[in-house]
C-alpha cells in the first residue's frame, strides 16, 4: 500500500536515557544497513527478526553513538511492513543526528501518526483500536488508561464484529426469502429474526449509552464547587486534587478568583472549579468573585454544593439551594470530623432537594470514597467494567452507531409490521454499512487522514 520508507523518533522529545528511531517500509533494512554496524561484522541482512543486537551507529565510517538494533520482518511488525528500531542515547543532539542520518540513508520523514496509520491501512489495527492507542498516549489518569487500554486491545472492535455477525445472519436469512418472492417469511422464521433483531438492538443501545460514561472518564466533566464562605470549598478542592492548590483560611471570603484543575475522582475525571463563597457583600472585589462563582455554577455540568456541617444553617444556605435548583448537583455536608450543628431538619431538607448527598470531612478526606461512588453511579460507571467492556469512545463513533441503531429499528418495525423481506434487508444493509464506519471498514480517506493527523510524529 505504501511505497515510501519513513523514519521518526518514536520516543518523546527531550533529554532521556534512551531514544528510539523507528524506520518502516520496504527499504527499512537497507536504510538501517547504511547506518548501523554489528561488532561481529555480520550484515544486518543476515540478522534474525525480533532479536535485539548491540552495535554502532555509523556516519561517514565513524561511530556517532552505540545502541541496539531490532528488525521486525513484515508482516510481523506494528505497521505490518518491514520495521527497524534503533535505540541510541537520549540526548537532544544525538537523537536528532541519528534521525538525520536515517533520512540521509534514504528514509523519508514520517508524518504525524504515520506509523499507526500504516498499521491501520495494512490491516494490523482497526480504526477504533488505532484511535484508542492515541488515547493511551494521552491518558493522564488510571481510569483513562484502563478505558483506552481495553479499546486498544480490541474490546470495541470485537464487540462490533459480534454484532456484525448477527446482522449478516439476518441479511442472509432475508435474502433466502427474497429468492422466493411468492413466499412470505414464515411465522416461525419471522419470530426468530425478531429475536435476533432485539438482541442486536439491545447491544447497540448498551453501546450507545456507554458513551456518557466514557466521556466522563476521558473528556472530563465541568464541575463547580459552590457554597457559602468558609463551608470548606477550597479544602474540598485541594483534597480532590491531592495538592494544596487553593488558599485555605478561617477568614470568610478567602477565595475570590475561580481556580481550575483536573482531578480524577472514582473513575470520573472532574474539571473542577473552586469558587468564591456566595453571599451578599459590600466588598467590591468579593462581589466580582461571587458573580464569577455564579457564572461557573451556571456553566457547570455538575455542581458540588458544600454545606458546613459544624455550623447552624443560615438563609444563605437556603438561597444557594435555590441557585442550584435544576442543576445536576451533589449536596456535600462537610466537616464531619467536627460536632454536627446543622439541624436535622435541614439535613432532611437536603436529602429531599438533592438526588445525591454525601457527608465528608475535607480535612481528613473521610467520606471522599462515598463521593467517588456517587460520581460513578451518576455516569453509570458502576455498571461498566472500563478495563474490559466495549464502549463508544468519541463523537465520530457515536454518530455512526446512532445511524446504525435507527436503521436496525427500522428493520425491526418493518419485520413486526409484516413487510416484505426486501424492505427489511434494505434497512439492515444500511445499518451494517453505518456500523462498519466505526472501524472504518468503509471510511473515506479524508476521515482516516483527519484521525491520524491528531497523533504525534513517531507514533
Ligand atoms: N474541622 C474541619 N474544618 C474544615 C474542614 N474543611 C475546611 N475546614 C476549615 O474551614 C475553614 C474554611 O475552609 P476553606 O476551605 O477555606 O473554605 P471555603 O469554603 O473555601 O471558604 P471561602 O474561600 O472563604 O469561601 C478553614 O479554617 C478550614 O481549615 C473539615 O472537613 N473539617
Ligand atoms: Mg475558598
Amino acid at each position: 500500500m505504501f511505497h515510501s520508507t519513513v523514519a521518526a523518533i518514536s520516543t518523546a522529545r527531550g533529554k532521556g536515557g534512551v531514544a528510539m528511531l523507528r524506520i518502516s517500509g520496504e527499504d527499512a533494512l537497507s536504510v538501517a544497513y547504511k547506518m548501523f554496524t554489528l561488532p561481529s561484522g555480520k550484515s544486518l541482512f543476515d540478522v534474525s527478526p525480533r532479536v535485539c543486537y548491540y552495535g554502532n551507529i555509523v556516519r561517514d565510517g565513524r561511530a556517532i553513538d552505540d545502541g541496539t538494533f531490532t528488525y521486525f520482518k513484515a508482516p510481523h511488525s506494528f505497521t505490518g511492513e518491514d520495521v527497524c528500531e534503533i535505540c541510541c542515547h537520549g540526548g537532544l543532539y544525538v537523537t536528532q543526528a541519528v534521525l538525520e542520518l536515517a533520512l540521509s540513508c534514504g528514509a523519508e520523514m514520517a508524518g504525524a501518526g504515520e506509523f499507526t496509520k500504516r498499521a491501520y491501512v495494512n490491516g494490523k489495527l482497526t480504526l477504533s483500536r488505532a484511535e484508542a492507542i492515541g488515547q493511551v498516549i494521552d491518558a493522564s489518569n488510571d481510569a483513562q488508561l484502563r478505558l483506552s487500554g481495553a479499546a486498544a486491545r480490541g474490546a470495541l472492535s470485537n464487540k462490533l464484529l459480534k454484532i456484525r455477525e448477527y446482522m449478516l445472519d439476518l441479511i442472509t436469512r432475508s435474502y433466502a426469502t427474497i429468492d422466493y418472492p411468492d413466499e412470505d417469511i414464515e411465522d416461525n422464521e419471522r419470530s426468530k429474526m425478531s429475536d435476533t433483531l432485539s438482541l442486536v438492538l439491545d447491544e447497540l443501545n448498551k453501546l450507545k449509552s456507554s458513551y456518557r460514561a466514557s466521556k466522563a472518564v476521558s473528556e472530563g466533566i465541568k464541575t463547580a464547587i459552590v457554597g457559602k464562605p468558609n463551608a470548606g470549598k477550597s479544602s474540598l478542592y485541594n483534597a480532590l486534587c491531592g495538592e494544596e492548590l487553593a488558599i485555605v483560611t478561617d477568614i470568610a471570603g478567602t477565595t475570590r478568583d475561580v481556580i481550575e484543575h483536573t482531578a480524577s475522582v472514582g473513575d470520573v475525571t472532574l474539571r473542577l472549579a473552586d469558587t468564591a463563597g456566595i453571599r451578599d457583600t459590600d466588598d467590591t472585589v468579593e462581589q466580582i468573585g461571587v458573580t464569577r462563582a455564579m457564572q461557573k455554577l451556571n456553566e457547570a455540568e455538575i455542581v458540588l454544593c458544600v454545606f458546613d456541617g459544624s455550623e447552624k444553617e443560615t438563609n444563605q444556605d437556603y438561597k444557594i439551594i435555590e441557585d442550584v435548583n435544576g442543576k445536576c448537583a451533589v449536596a456535600v455536608i462537610n466537616k464531619s470530623d467536627s460536632q454536627r450543628a446543622l439541624s436535622e431538619d435541614f439535613v432532611a431538607y437536603l436529602y429531599e432537594k438533592f438526588q445525591y448527598v454525601c457527608e465528608i470531612s475535607a480535612k481528613s478526606a473521610d467520606g471522599l470514597d462515598g463521593l467517588a461512588r456517587v460520581l460513578n453511579e451518576m455516569y453509570e460507571l458502576d455498571k461498566i467494567d472500563i478495563s474490559n467492556d466495549a464502549v463508544i469512545a468519541n463523537a465520530r463513533q457515536l454518530s455512526s452507531l446512532t445511524l446504525a441503531l435507527d436503521k436496525v429499528n427500522e428493520a425491526k418495525n418493518a419485520l413486526d409490521l409484516g413487510e416484505t423481506p426486501d424492505i427489511i434487508c434494505f434497512s439492515l444493509e444500511n445499518a451494517l454499512s453505518e456500523l462498519d464506519m466505526i472501524d472504518a471498514r468503509a471510511t473515506s480517506e479524508e476521515i482516516v487522514s483527519e484521525i491520524f493527523s491528531r497523533f504525534c510524529v513517531g507514533k
